[in-house]
């Protein structure tokens, strides 16, 4: 396939052009050589959990309709989702269980480099977690904070301490169900346990214990990841930054970061800021030293710094092949092996950093939290060493008009934001829901896959559709990177808004699309719809309020403890492409409608991207209904005089 039929995208069309011309393979080449795609597969319908298997089920019902164990098309699929489920929450959490050793280590005064910056988010979260403050040390709050919350991953008894944040409707349904999480390794522990030959063989019983192991995931791992990385890198406020390919810089040391722990990145861009390194890299030839980031990374230096973002999941090898990279350097996750054969066409370093995430064909530089400021030093003078090597003739570094971005939007900047100078409150964003000018918020999280062609736009195709019909949308992950970079996320996009959006952002001054950072914080809009639920108005409970999800292009385990831990708390989650369990008929009920009656929410699976966003609205209206605050509103066309009367005093 041509490039140019697979792509609307100018910067990809080209980059990926270049590709091909250069001979070198990409994600879309490779997913390409990959079709036909594994039936069974696509369908849940292979086991290989034992060595009795491989076994697969017939889903036309001529072949086999159990494995040699026995298990049917249920089980098969169920304790794959299950699996999925607890891999994500595996992965979020161990990044969370970094961010806490690091906590500990800064604490202590052992980690060089790094710093408390946050104490506010400190102390609000020592209250939370139950930690004394007073009289007491910032550094002593913040060991026992950190000691607290590394307990939560394998503590003996109880549940997860940060579940109370939770509106109280919600914490009992989770006691009555018998999903509310207990230690985070114990949830995943357990799922891989009953998920092994011959235990748990209920499709019931598994997805209820994936409710249990993703709730672990959003209100444990995701939540202690995003609150650490607060105290100790900041609560991201809004912030005005890049998001394109463009951001690279033809005549600097451009250092790409990738992967998600925002401890490397931080580490990374302190070191660049050394005098000592910016002068070395002018003795190279170069103005200076440029850092960019690339999927969750990026979002989180984004958020916080306005450091650009370079690219989105799928765009990783196209960075590359601008020939302008010196060095790229990852910790864990997203992180795709086809580069280390990009690299081989340039003068580009990749170097791995953690030793739980090393790539063969890459060279590896130890970061630790005692070593991570004197270990990135070393890696950008890698860098600066490798800038004379660039071939000025290979360098192809895309002009993109704007990819402007205004980001940094935590549930705190929201609140404050909304709640004007004098307190920050919900009630303005409550109040504009109750009286339609916003109808809903919509939270889009998540990948972007090779599966839909390049430089598509689905997000962003989507979130146009929502704020024209009055929907606020928050995002993250790299649905957020792609909105980034499709110029969505700044206040001057409000004219692309509904009447009522647009004249709250105005007031406001906030684009009518909020980016809220990398997939952890995610944990973000569970704390956001819980407060919306505390400040009263709109119902008792998290299912009550006019909020839905989506994730058009899910590649990620992650993605699916995602999903699954927004419908345990309550949101209507609907996903693209394909359904993760599709050849398990009983078990994609239970996901789309029984758990309805269960949790108040369910999933939704829609291969017509062009459909999720009108799916995710009419959920809305229906919630709007039973709350009955449709009933006063009626559909009227405003003029001037109407206009002046408005009160959008917030
Ligand atoms: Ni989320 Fe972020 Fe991107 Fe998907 Fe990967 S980077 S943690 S998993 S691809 S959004
Ligand atoms: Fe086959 Fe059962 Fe073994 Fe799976 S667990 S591979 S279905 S025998």
């Amino acid at each position: 396939m041509e490039p140019k039929e697979r792509t609307t995208d100018d910067v990809a069309l080209e980059l990926l052009k270049r590709m091909k011309e250069g001979g070198i393979e990409s994600i879309y080449d490779r997913h390409q050589a990959q079709q036909p795609q594994c039936g069974f597969g696509q369908l849940a319908l292979c086991c290989r959990h034992c060595n009795w298997g491989p076994c697969n089920i017939d889903p036309f019902g001529k072949g086999p309709k159990r494995g040699v164990c026995g298990a049917d098309a249920n089980t098969f699929a169920a304790r794959h989702f299950l699996r999925m489920a607890a891999a994500g929450t595996a992965s979020h959490s161990d990044h969370a269980r970094a961010a806490a050793y690091l906590l500990v280590s800064v604490a202590r005064g052992k980690a060089p480099g790094y710093q408390i910056k946050d104490v506010d988010k400190l102390m609000m979260v020592a209250q939370w977690l139950g930690v004394k403050t007073e009289g007491r040390k910032t550094n002593e709050i913040a060991e026992e904070i950190g000691n607290t919350l590394l307990g939560e991953f394998g503590k003996p008894h109880g549940t997860l301490l940060f579940l109370k944040r939770a509106p109280e409707t919600r914490q009992k349904l989770w006691q009555k169900l018998g999903i509310a999480p207990r230690a985070i390794d114990r949830e995943i522990a357990e799922s891989m346990h009953r998920t092994s030959m011959g235990t748990d063989q209920d499709y019931r019983n598994l997805v209820k214990q994936a409710m249990r192991v993703s709730l672990a995931d959003g209100w444990g791992g995701c939540m202690i990841a995003t609150e650490i990385q607060d105290i100790l890198f900041g609560t991201p406020k809004p912030v005005l930054g890049k998001a394109n390919l463009g951001v690279l810089k033809k005549d600097e040391v451009n250092i790409l970061v990738h992967g998600h722990e925002p401890q490397l990145s931080e580490a990374i861009v302190i070191a660049a800021s050394d005098p000592s390194l910016v002068k070395a890299a002018q003795a190279v030839g170069a103005k200076g030293i440029s850092i960019a980031g690339i999927c969750c990374t990026a979002n989180e230096l984004l958020v916080r710094h306005g450091i650009p973002l370079a690219g989105h999941m799928t765009m990783q090898e196209m960075a590359l092949a601008t020939g302008a990279v010196e060095l790229m350097v990852v910790d864990v996750q997203c992180v795709i092996q086809g580069l280390t054969e990009v690299v081989k066409h340039f003068h580009t370093k990749l170097v791995t950093t953690l030793s739980k995430g090393k790539i063969y064909g890459a060279e590896h530089v130890e970061i630790t939290d005692e070593t991570a400021l004197e270990q990135a030093k070393k890696i950008v003078w890698m860098a600066i060493d490798n800038y004379p090597n660039r071939n000025a003739a290979k360098v192809f570094i895309p002009q993109v008009k704007d990819g402007g971005v205004v980001a940094g939007f935590s549930h705190e900047t929201i609140k404050y934001m909304l709640g004007g100078r004098y307190r920050a409150s919900y009630r303005p964003l409550n109040d504009n829901i109750m009286n339609g000018r916003i109808r809903g918020v919509v939270g889009i999280a998540g990948c972007t896959s090779p599966k839909v062609a390049a430089g598509q736009q689905c997000y962003a195709s989507m979130v146009k559709e929502l704020i024209a019909n009055d929907f606020l949308v928050v995002g993250t992950g790299c649905a957020a990177g792609e909105c980034a970079t499709g110029g969505l996320m700044i206040p001057e996009y409000k004219d692309a808004c509904g009447k009522g959006l647009k004249e709250v952002c105005e007031a406001v001054g906030i684009p009518p699309v909020l980016h809220a950072g990398a997939c952890v914080d995610n944990s973000r809009i569970l704390i956001a719809c819980s407060e919306m639920v505390k400040e009263g108005g709109l119902g008792n409970d998290i299912s009550d309020l006019p909020v839905a999800g989506a994730c058009l292009e899910w590649m990620s385990e992650k993605a699916i403890a995602i999903g699954q831990y927004f419908v345990a708390s309550g949101i209507f989650v609907v996903f693209g492409m394909n359904s993760p369990v599709s050849g398990a008929p009983d078990v994609l009920k239970l996901l789309t409608k029984e758990l309805e009656e269960e949790v108040g929410a369910r999933w939704a699976f829609e291969t017509d991207l062009k459909k999720v966003g009108r799916l995710m609205m009419d959920h809305i209206e229906k919630k709007r209904d039973a709350l009955g605050i449709n009933v006063a509103k009626e559909r009227k066309l405003y003029d001037m005089e109407d206009r002046r009367k408005l009160d959008v005093s917030i």
